[in-house]
């Protein structure tokens, strides 16, 4: 019997939340209203945080407060701002923030993507401090506060905070009201202390994110790295109890790896949809009698897109006799377009691909096919299924889910994944091939184990990360993370507060 599922998180959340409002912050939506000609598409984004919480929040029922980004999203919602989603079948409730460019511009792009997203990954991109930006980032952070303990009433309330845009909205919600239970999880890597200690408004982050009960990251690491810098603030700090006290307030901090819906990503790869898309992309992309490479990544300079192309450079160099046998397909999905750090990935990424098919190509091959754009989940679900081998090359990153989704597509057992061993999947993923990105030789040697693993081996390493991911699954992320809650005492709703949370699991 399958011990995390849908049904058992709903299960828990009705008896343990119960009484309580539940609401969760991100600055992703989970759905976009796009218009596309004269219609109005809506489809969900490429983002780790929203594939992982998404599920959870079908099982959770409750509202999911985000900035409303997509060009038709106004016209889609009520006079409350907010709309019912997924559109085809309701579950939860999305409220969109409207921010203005100003806004985007200081606490999205400047704040958020460009000084605490490279500080919290060593990916060597030096990190922008802007006071104009910090400024806004308080500002739309006082913006989301506001639009939660409007939703919140006085009623009993669980707010869910994710992700790094929202460092100063713990205390805000706390200083506003003391009885709110507010938990974050990080979906980030968290630094040492060292590096932190550039950040230069490292005091008033640390502060907000001090507000929370429960604080969460993916990895015991990134957890010792935070409670280390919280130690250069006036607070108490308990290592055994990963306990954090500042002003009589105590944060937990506590790692849950996050992972993917497992059953539902299973299913939909052996759905006729999947195999339909197998079908065009076999003829679109001319695969027959070749072995295919796959990556699917955000454009983002974290995600080693180029050094993966280094990799099947010099296999070429090394094997030339894959030259018309193998192509590598990566897709790479446009994301913060309007940074600087951004376009120039961008453009390293198109110069280096042209750049190895002019080496390699023959009248009728080219070894590298770049799809910068947004494909839906069935598709990249197909090319999964085609894959002879999935390559994740990040330099750095808090989990990575694509590398969980590939081992989830493959319900055949077949298909080898090169993983960095940079990314948190990897303390997982024990079966993949684990790789340093930053040695192209590394990387090279992997392409030729994978292309060449004997298949018993190839099923053996599958089978087993299937089973890793199948038990570890989003629901048991959900279910640790709020029983962890569930076991914090709370002072501040002495009597009043419903008696569900009291009780451990
Ligand atoms: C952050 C952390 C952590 C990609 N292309 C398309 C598409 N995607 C989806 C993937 C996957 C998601 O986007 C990317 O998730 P990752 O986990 O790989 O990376 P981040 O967005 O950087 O996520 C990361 C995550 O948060 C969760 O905590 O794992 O470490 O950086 O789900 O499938 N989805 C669709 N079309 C695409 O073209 N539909």
């Amino acid at each position: 019997m399958k011990v995390w599922t849908r049904d058992v998180l709903r299960e828990f959340v009705r008896t343990k939340l119960d009484g309580f409002r539940f609401i969760v912050v991100s600055n992703r939506e989970p759905f976009e209203h796009k218009r596309v000609g004269r219609r109005v598409e809506c489809s969900q984004p490429a983002s780790g945080m929203a594939s992982a919480l998404d599920p959870v929040m079908r099982a959770c029922g409750g509202l999911w407060i985000a900035h409303g980004s997509g060009d038709a999203d106004r016209q889609a919602v009520d006079q409350y701002d907010r709309v019912a989603v997924p559109p085809e079948a309701p579950e939860y409730t999305l409220r969109r923030v409207w921010l203005s460019k100003d806004e985007i511009e200081g606490h999205y792009s400047g704040l958020s993507n460009q000084a605490i997203w490279p500080l919290c990954h060593v990916a060597f991109t030096r990190p922008v401090f802007d006071p104009a930006h910090w400024r806004m980032y308080r500002r739309v952070n006082e913006r989301f506060a506001e639009a939660v303990l409007e939703e919140a009433g006085n009623e009993p309330t669980f707010v869910f905070i994710q992700d790094y845009h929202f460092a100063l909205l713990p205390r805000m919600l706390r200083n506003a009201r003391s009885n709110l239970v507010i938990a974050q999880f990080w979906h980030i890597p968290w630094p040492n202390r060292q590096v932190f200690s550039s950040f230069p408004w490292q005091e008033e982050i640390l502060d907000g994110l001090l507000g929370n009960d429960l604080l969460g990251f993916h990895l015991p690491q990134h957890c010792q790295n935070f409670i280390d810098t919280a130690g250069a603030l006036e607070a108490r700090v308990d290592q055994a109890a990963s306990e954090v006290c500042r002003g009589g307030h105590s944060t937990f901090v506590r790692p849950f790896p996050i992972s993917i819906d497992f059953d539902e990503h299973s299913a939909v790869a052996e759905s006729e949809a999947v195999a339909a898309h197998m079908r065009r992309w076999r003829e679109e992309l001319s695969l027959s009698g070749k072995l295919l490479g796959i990556g699917i990544d955000r454009l983002d300079y974290t995600k080693g897109i180029p050094e993966r192309l280094r990799f099947l450079d010099r296999f070429l160099e090394m094997h030339p006799g894959y030259r018309g046998k193998l192509v590598f397909v990566q897709v790479a999905v446009p994301s913060r377009s309007a940074l600087p750090a951004y376009r120039e990935i961008d453009k390293e990424v198109d110069l280096l691909a042209a750049k190895i098919n002019r080496r390699w190509r023959t009248p009728f091959w080219k070894p590298v096919i770049l799809l910068k754009r947004h494909f839906p989940a069935v598709e990249m679900i197909a090319l999964h299924r085609l894959a002879h081998f999935c390559v994740v090359a990040s330099l750095h990153d808090g989990m990575n889910l694509v590398a969980k989704e590939f081992v989830a597509s493959r319900t055949d057992g077949e298909g080898v994944l090169i993983l960095s061993k940079f990314t948190g999947a990897s303390t997982e993923l024990k079966d993949a091939l684990q790789i340093n990105p930053f040695s192209i030789e590394d990387g090279a040697d992997a392409f030729d184990l994978a292309l060449n693993m004997h298949p018993d081996d190839r099923k053996r390493r599958m089978h087993k990360m299937r089973e890793t991911v199948e038990e570890n699954n989003v629901y048991r992320w959900a279910v640790k993370f709020l029983s962890a809650l569930a076991d914090i005492e709370f002072p501040e709703y002495a009597g009043e507060r419903p008696a569900a949370l009291q009780v451990a699991v």
